[in-house]
């Protein structure tokens, strides 16, 4: 993943290179630098995309190696808590071991407008394919350190979260290949349906093929002018893939980043390896002037918890359901006289 360069650098890139094509002598030289100079500024239109990323990640909001004073010192800028533990190679929230719940928390509210977060992360363990589980889930909330039933947080959580759901506990719908990414905005108020892999609040998700990986495994999420983007890069193609792409998410400021993971009867191992977080500016004519958000909010979308009635009868079925019984029950009548009937006839005939 190449980083994006600044307008600065792309200026000077530039003339720099103009001065090599104008300074070649033979021509081989000046068509392989009319080539360069073609790639580069193609490059540029792409690299831009309407948003400038600042190259240097947002070392107070990011968690990288080595993990210097992780938890334990006073200058940390996070906190570990449950089953988290430290290697030297990754930040493990849970072992490949059944109940367990671990996570990590920024102490610091972030309060960029515009951010872009990259985890690092590997799902690893012996089961095998949904003999494993829960997953894990990276968190932008107003809480923080709040152990719970949600991916190893709390439910009814206010904020912004992004889970990545390695058992499918609602097997009704199999067209639903795990593991699959997804995400969800909460008030306070919305509740997490674990049962159906908290399909009734989702903004929308992807499958994602990561589990037991042999290369390096992303996900991306962008928050830019109120939309929310999710990408992965799960492949080993260094290429992020669209995953969820959705408009009007309001998040509040100062809230925390955080990632954790949950075991129950299934595990694997949920090690977090690196988040990174890039501040995301837009060239000053296209900012928006925003309203002060308090409460996290997605345009055309009521948040609340929904509870998604099991497929009852319909209508139809309903009638033919009565109709039926009602018909059965007068023929079971019908017997019962005719049987009676010919009983009484039999008697009287024996008495004769
Ligand atoms: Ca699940």
């Amino acid at each position: 993943m190449a980083a994006t360069m600044t307008k600065k650098d792309l200026v000077w890139r530039s003339s720099e290179l103009f001065i090599d094509i104008i300074n070649c002598r033979d021509m081989f030289c000046q068509i392989r630098w009319v080539f360069l100079f073609l790639l580069f500024t193609t490059s540029r239109c792409w690299s831009v995309e309407g948003y400038e990323r600042e190259e240097f990640l947002k070392r107070e909001y990011s968690l990288t190696k080595p993990y210097q004073g992780l938890g334990s010192s006073s200058s940390s800028h996070w906190d570990l808590m449950g089953t988290a533990m430290i290697t030297t190679e990754h930040v493990r929230l849970t072992p490949d071991l059944q109940s367990r719940q671990g996570a990590v928390w920024s102490r610091i509210p972030c309060y960029l407008q515009n951010w872009e977060l990259r985890i690092h992360f590997k799902i690893h363990g012996h089961g095998k394919k949904n003999l494993n589980g829960d997953g894990l889930a990276v968190w932008f909330t107003k809480e923080r350190m709040q152990i719970g039933p949600v991916f190893g947080n709390m439910d009814l959580f206010t904020g912004l979260g992004v889970f990545v759901d390695t058992y499918p506990n609602d097997d009704k719908y199999q067209e639903r290949v795990f593991p699959y990414v997804s995400a969800m905005v909460g008030n306070g108020s919305v509740k997490y349906d674990h049962e159906r892999d908290g399909r009734p609040s989702e903004l929308g998700g992807c499958t994602a093929i990561l589990r037991n990986p042999s290369h390096d495994t992303f996900i991306l999420v962008r928050y830019l002018q109120r939309r929310l983007t999710i990408m992965t890069d799960i492949d080993g193609k260094q290429d992020w893939r669209d995953c969820l792409d959705r408009p009007g998410v309001r998040l509040p400021q100062g809230y925390f980043f955080g990632a954790s993971a949950i075991t129950g009867d299934l595990s694997d191992n949920h090690d977090l390896i690196s988040m990174k977080l890039y501040q995301l500016t837009m060239p000053p004519e296209q900012e928006e002037e925003e309203d002060e958000i308090t409460v996290p909010s997605v345009d055309n979308l009521v948040l609340r918890s929904v509870e998604i009635q099991d497929e009852g009868m319909s209508g139809v079925s309903l009638f033919f359901t009565i109709l039926f019984s009602v018909l059965g029950c007068f023929l079971l009548v019908v017997i019962a006289i005719v049987l009676y009937g010919r009983w009484k006839e039999n008697r009287r005939k024996r008495f004769y």
